[in-house]
């Protein structure tokens, strides 16, 4: 009978309509006469999300009934973007379900339009996260993503008078892709004491008592791979008081404000997302943020393994723990707490496990970003923790101290806690020593955190335990779906969508890199995207731009070392340069338009000062009658996945310009280039391997090298360097108030000019320039431009995330994909 009554999911237009109807009529208790766009949103959504849920028990079915080694991803940001267009075409059914709509008399790009971000990130690494949620079921590996269900993401950003401003981003009124498991719950200890005692057997044991209790509730988001059945989870958890609803006793006893108040304090946990992208701020929230989200996380994987009944020391066959950053580092101290305290282990059986169960990826040498936790913090909040934490700490500078015997420096130095007022714990340290293998995220960014930030620890160590994954981006978001035309050219070359799945088959289309009718379609391609983003551009910020300039484009975070600042002192400096030339002169100039778009964290004054010189920048530009269509400059408010969607498929160049190292990989690098557009940028991160792959012709690079830099910052620091002299000009014109209060932007000038130019951008300014005026040059040659986009596009099969994931399955977690055919 069970399987009589299972449900069907739709797979023609008629069955999809019927679904789409009923979700109207019965899940959203709407008339079918009173549906608009935001109910056939929600009505599609449910009848995919049908689908999806029927795949995702058959996977975990199969999961189960293979009782192999699962992946669990454990990152604190997954910046999932829009879920609706990508389950549509991940499961093929876009086409049936355009038809579908079209048929109820709604235009599925307004139908898609409706969905709001869901934005569980701030830059790169959750998105990088996304992107690896995408592979990992598209590659049929058997795979959770374990992350927090912040009721809060990633701020809106609105530009008030050229100023940012933040606003909530509450996504949660209306999500139809997550299913609340409210079965599944688990209670997470902060505070309380700890106490040894001896047990009947004679062995010391510790017990963690009292404190406070917060309940972990499961969200479960199915994540549909690319054209297989496979569909994957990815588990949220969300904080609620563990007394439910109120503490009833306090209520009754007419303490009604108190009981609230618990209940308000343990919803806190998971309100948030903290806004800031490579800084640490050390705040007691984002630490109860990551004990709670690790500890439930871990409950869930551990009691998953305790069903199959197998031996612990089976456990790191049977499970593989990615740590995304140094977020989820407590998960280490977790687990050896749930084997020694809970489960009985010896300590040294217990740590054998632990430390072949984790890998590690770091993704950031910046200073400012590596986390430490005080320690008396740690000691009120996880007085266990802080106590295995020591005896880690003790046993491995045992080790160390064995091997490299009478260097005290060395055990100072690596050692996990480090000796300031207050001690420090050192996350970074504690995940190199607590995992098996450690990974940068591009070979430069490798290479940096072999010889600088983690040398010591390949001393000891030794090489193999670090390695490089550079990394990669989903084909299935970042070109079918953002650019459906050029895949649509692509697949027509190649013998269709098959190179979505293996990216190198993209080499083929190579071949047509000077063929004039290829050529022509790719140009107008990129011309109808362009003219896609200027409309965006004009409806939201009300500049009318060409789509016949060369769009340059800049979107990530606003920050110093990404150098937007550069940027904006460069169009300044076009500006003063067209200004300077006679009407006839400006005949041969290039129009351009100039787009950029970020967020900064609301705390990051001077990357909000940025903003604001962009913004004041473009105002006078963008209403000189001199400068007309030669010159545009655009700022677009609160930059996300969806907008990246049509921003990135509209670029001609865009920049990737970070101080040389500091730059751990880039992605929208990649994205940009798998779009056609080309790219100007720096000897840093991924820049150097897609270099390599597409050849040095098709990129602008220029700067100077990671090798050099600690040399030029002595030079500033010892009054050795002497400004720019084009730079000097364009501070010149800041400074007399051709963009308005010079004041508001003296902290920009001045850390270049009086305070070290710690990202040198005095010393890069010169070649930035000269190579700007490379791509003017090349871009007026659109016959050579558009062979060099195509030859770059056709050598970027190394970039998909599904390379990086698989390299990730072979040398660090030791897993095998899942038969679906069964
Ligand atoms: O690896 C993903 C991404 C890189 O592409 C960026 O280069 C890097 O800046 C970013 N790192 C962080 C570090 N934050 N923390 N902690 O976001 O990772």
């Amino acid at each position: 009978a069970w399987k009589k009554f299972a449900t069907q999911p739709f797979s023609n237009v008629e069955d999809f309509e019927r679904d789409v109807v009923r979700h109207v009529e019965t899940t959203l208790a709407r008339s079918i006469f009173n549906c608009d766009e935001t109910a056939a949103y929600a009505a599609a959504s449910l009848a995919f999300r049908d689908r999806l849920i029927t795949e995702w028990n058959r996977t975990q079915q199969r999961q189960t009934i293979v009782d192999g080694k699962r992946v669990y991803y454990l990152s604190l940001e997954f910046l999932m973007g829009r879920a609706l267009d990508n389950a549509m075409l991940n499961v093929g059914l876009k086409g049936v379900a355009k038809e579908g709509l079209s048929d109820l008399g709604f235009r599925i790009e307004d139908v898609i339009e409706q969905e709001h971000d869901a934005a569980l990130g701030n830059g790169g690494l959750g998105r990088l996260a996304a992107c690896f949620l995408d592979s990992l079921a598209s590659l049929n590996y058997p795979a959770w993503g374990y992350g927090l269900r912040y009721r809060y993401g990633i701020f809106k950003q609105e530009i008030i008078d050229g100023y940012q401003v933040e606003v909530p981003d509450y996504w949660l009124d209306f999500n139809p892709w997550e299913f609340p498991r409210h079965d599944i719950v688990v209670d997470i200890q902060f505070h309380g004491t700890t106490k040894k005692y001896q047990d009947e057997n004679g062995k010391q044991v510790t017990v963690w008592e009292g404190g406070e209790i917060v309940r972990a509730v499961a969200y479960d988001v199915p994540i549909p791979g690319f054209d297989t059945p496979s569909t994957n989870n990815l588990r949220l958890w969300s904080s609620k008081a563990a007394s439910g609803e109120f503490d009833f006793q306090k209520f009754n006893s007419g303490d009604y404000e108190s009981s609230v108040a618990d209940q308000q304090r343990a919803e806190t946990i998971s309100a948030v997302l903290y806004p800031n992208d490579n800084l640490d701020r050390g705040k007691e929230l984002r630490l109860k943020q990551q004990y709670f989200w690790v500890a439930a996380s871990l409950y869930d994987i551990v009691r998953r393994f305790k069903k199959t009944k197998r031996a612990w020391n089976q456990f790191s066959d049977q499970v593989a723990i990615q740590l995304n950053d140094t977020h989820p580092t407590l998960a280490i101290v977790e687990l050896q707490r749930i084997l020694v305290d809970l489960e009985g282990l010896e300590w040294d059986e217990a740590w054998a496990i632990v430390s072949k169960t984790f890998g590690y990826t770091n993704h950031t040498v910046l200073p400012e970003a590596l986390e430490k936790w005080s320690v008396p913090l740690f000691q009120s909040l996880l007085p266990r923790h802080l106590q295995i934490i020591y005896e880690i700490n003790l046993y491995f500078l045992q080790s160390v101290e064995r091997k490299f015997p009478n260097d005290r420096e060395l055990l100072a130095r690596i050692s996990v806690i480090e000796e300031s007022q207050p001690k420090m714990i050192r996350m970074a340290y504690l995940a190199i020593v607590g995992s098996h293998k450690v990974n940068g995220v591009a070979e430069l960014h490798s290479d940096l955190i072999r010889s600088t930030i983690f040398k010591d620890f390949v001393k000891i160590f030794g090489p193999d335990k670090f390695t490089n994954v550079t990394n990669g981006i989903t084909p299935r978001r970042w070109l079918h779906q953002a650019n459906p035309r050029l895949s649509e050219l692509i697949a027509s070359k190649t013998g269709g969508l098959g190179y979505l799945k293996d990216l190198t088959v993209l080499g083929e289309i190579e071949k047509y890199a000077d063929d004039k009718e290829f050529k022509k379609e790719w140009q107008e391609i990129k011309y109808a995207n362009k003219v896609r983003l200027a409309k965006h551009i004009k409806a939201t910020t009300g500049v009318t731009v060409n789509p016949s300039a060369l769009f340059d484009i800049q979107v990530k975070r606003i920050h110093e070392y990404k150098r937007q600042q550069m940027n904006i002192f460069g169009v300044i400096h076009r500006y003063l340069t067209i200004k300077s030339m006679t009407p006839e002169e400006r005949k041969a100039v290039a129009p351009r338009v100039s787009v950029f778009g970020g967020k900064a964290a609301p705390g990051y004054w001077m990357a909000k000062t940025i903003i604001h010189l962009i913004n004041s920048v473009g105002k006078v530009i963008n209403s000189d009658p001199e400068i007309g269509d030669l010159l545009k400059v655009i700022f677009l408010e609160d930059y996300n996945v969806s907008k990246a969607e049509i921003i990135i498929p509209a670029s001609d160049v865009s920049e990737h310009i970070s101080t040389a190292g500091t730059e751990a990989s880039g992605t929208s690098n990649m994205k940009f280039v798998l779009n056609g557009g080309l790219i100007i940028g720096t000897c840093d991160g991924a820049n150097i391997e897609i270099t390599r792959e597409i050849g040095e012709n098709n990129i602008f690079l220029f700067g100077n090298l990671a090798e050099d830099v600690e040399d030029l910052r002595h030079a500033h620091n010892y009054g050795e360097h002497t400004l720019d002299p084009d730079l000097a000009r364009v501070f010149e014109a800041i400074k007399d108030g051709m963009f308005g209060d010079a004041g508001a932007f003296g902290a920009l000038t001045g850390a270049i000019e009086d305070h070290g130019d710690y990202y040198l951008v005095s010393d890069d300014f010169h070649s930035y320039v000269q190579t700007q005026a490379l791509v003017d040059e090349a871009y007026r040659n659109q016959d050579e431009w558009l062979t060099k986009c195509i030859t770059s596009v056709a050598r970027m099969g190394f970039f998909s995330s599904d390379r990086c994931i698989n390299e990730y399955a072979e040398s660090i977690w030791n897993i095998e994909p899942l038969d679906t055919s069964t």
